[in-house]
């Protein structure tokens, strides 16, 4: 839709704050000479629109719960952002902060990316697509909030989501997985305003795109309104947002036609996206704007004055909310202690004990024994969204009765249906997003949400940018990835993620757990739950030995402890996940032959690590006794060096076999491991400076490849 240009009695006003505005930017990224000037100038009458017109927020409590969240996801372009913080009176937003940009000043409010550490910034953004995805999940967040607390006269949550995206982001594969579903699921609380400057960083954007934006937003189920003059028309703009908010059964994109590094010599190039101008450049904007050149970061006091309101009013939003809440809590007390308790992040006090006891009679794959779990913890746990990736059928962690997150108008061919109150997500075949949105609802509020995202193992790689931002943001998320080994059998080498683990593990703040049995599955489960950070679960297609007496919950919670201990051990193995029961019986079978061998689990590094030296040590038998660690693992060995000094792991990409045959064929036996082991441990004996290199004990299958006729 083109609506008609909207008139303002303020457009003095606002040309004035854009011409300040642009001077502003172009003041700061002159100083130490770098940044990205272009689309904060191009993008001022957005800011305006949005910070002056639009948005609810509280400058006095830029946490206040049911502010709307606005996401920058063109991250570069954070000046403006900063720009309408310090315009609209965000306290730690100070002129001397602005001028802090890209300077050496540790304590910057300013990085050259917006960072969820600093007031009033929803998400750290910069990977692009990335903030657009995290949009998506922030509006499901409402929405869910919303069909699960409001009541007649008393809508406890109804903010809306607006997110700025550039021409890039809407190239990037997340944010077209996240526009499909924010426009599947009918989210009209999420607007979107795109900053169609059609300027890229290498030139203009036709190089590498040439399709049609709004077409694909409104293929995908978007209301679109197009906004021609969107780099000086406020008034237009305003009233494009109007439209979206009462907007009531999709998302809205608003396509913005701006100019890159407007009132620039060079504007619309990309010579404006990420350089200063220089001393004359600058100079030149401000003689064009009829300012004052030697004038330098000034904002005249009108523009303060101009957005002074916003304050008063963030206190009277808050103030008004508390008191519903308050009136709320009276009149549904039930319904108000458990909003009030997802408000504060609060888990129910009892969920451990809806936890159901693991069964130890029967080998028990570590995913099933993980779906128990999720399922209990889902029906007892209200912040938890868990969801999946199309692979429902195969991971299984809806519970019984759960309400499906869908848009109650969506009839679908299979029957299944749902509505916004619902806590389990059918993300479509869309890892990379999936955990992006989760990453959005995450972020909503510290511990109002607990999204579990999962799919088979091998595919979150393709998520792995977004785990990574979750890593950096210290948002909880938890992930469950099935079929984790090779033993997932058929599918072969495409679906079997021998070095996934080495990436996971490396991620700060994201903890890798692979559990070797069910009592290690219940031990790393609950610590998912209850530790800040992300979480993935790492678990086997397959059944698993289970080691009852030798493995607890509580063990497994440490990261690594000694499964089966002896007294002057001759050979340490350390057995992963599903392939334990390698170590485990290579053990055994060693002992027959007269070596000691202490048998240890090591289901989370990063928890282990976090242990002394002097823990650590105790567990390993790292004190000068020289007895070999050998880590028999189904993936690749990279990481394990910290731990081990031998390896008996996979050295090739896996295969398509049954998974009775397929460990057979790379070598997993426990009687050709033991023997592997027992000649390592002679080596080293005979040459102990072995302990000091890594040795790869596993053969390579000799019918690797196949030939071709
Ligand atoms: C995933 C990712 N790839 C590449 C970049 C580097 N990068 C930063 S901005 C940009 C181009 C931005 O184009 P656009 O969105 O049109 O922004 P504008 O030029 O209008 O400021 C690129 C490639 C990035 N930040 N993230």
């Amino acid at each position: 839709m083109r609506i008609a240009r909207a008139v303002s009695t303020s457009d003095y006003e606002h040309d004035q704050i854009i011409k300040y505005g642009r001077a502003l930017v172009l003041d700061i990224v002159q100083q130490y000479d770098g940044g990205h000037p272009g689309s904060a100038m191009g993008g001022m009458a957005l800011g305006i629109a949005l910070w002056k017109y639009t948005m609810k927020y509280a400058p006095n409590d830029p946490t206040y719960f049911n502010r709307d969240r606005f996401v920058l996801s063109n991250g570069h372009v954070c000046l403006l952002q900063y720009v309408f913080q310090h315009f609209t009176g965000l306290k730690s937003m100070t002129m001397d902060q602005l001028k802090s940009y890209h300077s050496n000043d540790f304590h910057s409010h300013c990085p050259g990316h917006p960072e969820i550490e600093h007031d009033a910034v929803e998400v750290t953004t910069g990977p692009l697509g990335q903030g657009i995805a995290n949009s998506v999940g922030l509006a499901i967040a409402t929405k869910n909030l919303a069909a699960t607390y409001n009541k007649p006269g008393y809508n406890l949550v109804d903010n809306k989501t607006y997110c700025i995206v550039g021409d890039a982001c809407l190239q990037e594969g997340p944010a077209l997985e996240a526009i499909s579903i924010a426009g599947h699921y009918g989210l009209n609380n999420l607007i979107v305003l795109y900053d169609n400057n059609q300027v890229c960083a290498d030139g203009s954007v036709d190089i590498a795109n040439t399709e049609d934006i709004s077409a694909k937003f409104k293929a995908c189920n978007w209301n679109v309104i197009e906004v021609a003059n969107a780099s000086e028309d406020v008034a237009t703009i305003v009233k494009a947002l109007e439209y979206a908010q009462n907007e009531v059964k999709a998302p809205t994109l608003i396509n913005c036609r701006t100019v890159i590094g407007a009132d620039a010599a060079f504007e619309n190039h990309h010579a404006d996206h990420g350089n200063s101008l220089g001393a004359d450049g600058v100079r030149e904007v401000k003689k064009k704007l009829g300012m004052n050149p030697a004038q330098k970061f000034h904002v005249p006091k009108e523009i303060y004055q101009f957005f002074s309101n916003k304050i008063t009013e963030g206190d009277q939003l808050v103030a008004d909310w508390k008191k519903l809440v308050d009136n709320y809590v009276k009149e549904y007390p039930e319904l108000g202690k458990e909003f009030l308790a997802r408000v504060s992040g609060e888990l129910p006090a009892d969920w451990k004990s809806s936890l159901p006891v693991q069964d130890y009679a029967g080998d028990t794959p570590t995913r099933a024994a993980a779906r128990g779990l999720v399922q209990a913890a889902g029906k007892a746990i209200p912040n938890i969204m868990a969801g999946c990736a199309d692979l429902s059928v195969s991971v299984n962690l809806q519970w019984p009765g759960v309400t499906y997150f869908q848009d109650p108008s969506l009839r679908t061919n299979c029957g299944l249906t749902g509505d916004y109150s619902g806590r389990y997500l059918e993300y479509g075949i869309r890892e990379h997003a999936m955990c992006a949105i989760a990453n959005g609802m995450a972020a909503f509020n510290k511990g109002t949400f607990i999204p579990i995202t999962s799919t088979f193992f091998m595919f979150y790689l393709y998520a792995a940018p977004a785990i990574r931002m979750a890593g950096l943001q210290e948002l909880k998320t938890i992930h469950i990835g099935t079929h984790d080994s090779i033993n997932e059998g058929e599918n072969g080498p495409t679906h079997q993620p021998i070095e996934s683990p080495s990436l996971f593990r490396a991620m700060l703040n994201v903890y890798y757990m692979r559990p070797v049995d069910s009592a290690e599955v219940l031990g790393l489960f609950e610590k998912a739950i209850e530790c800040p950070y992300t979480s993935m679960l790492s678990l086997s297609r397959n059944e698993v030995l289970q080691y009852p007496g030798l493995s607890s919950p509580e063990k497994a919670k440490r990261g690594g402890y000694i499964l089966e201990d002896v007294e002057n051990a001759d050979v340490q193995l350390i057995g992963a996940g599903a392939e334990m029961e390698f170590a485990y019986k290579a053990a055994k079978i060693l002992g027959r032959k007269g070596l000691k061998v202490r048998v240890l689990s090591i289901p989370c590094t990063r928890l282990f690590d976090e242990h002394s030296l002097g823990s650590r040590r105790s567990v390993l038998r790292k004190d000068g006794s020289q007895v070999p660690p050998v880590i028999v693992d189904g993936h690749v060995a990279f990481g394990w060096e910290r731990y081990s000094t031998a390896s008996y792991c996979m050295n090739t990409y896996g295969k398509s076999l049954p998974p009775d045959v397929i460990y057979e064929y790379f070598g997993y036996n426990p009687n050709t491991i033991a023997k592997k082991v027992e000649a390592y441990v002679k080596a080293c004996r005979a040459d102990p400076l072995l302990l000091h290199d890594y040795v790869d004990l596993k053969e390579k299958p000799k019918h690797d490849k196949v030939n071709k006729l």
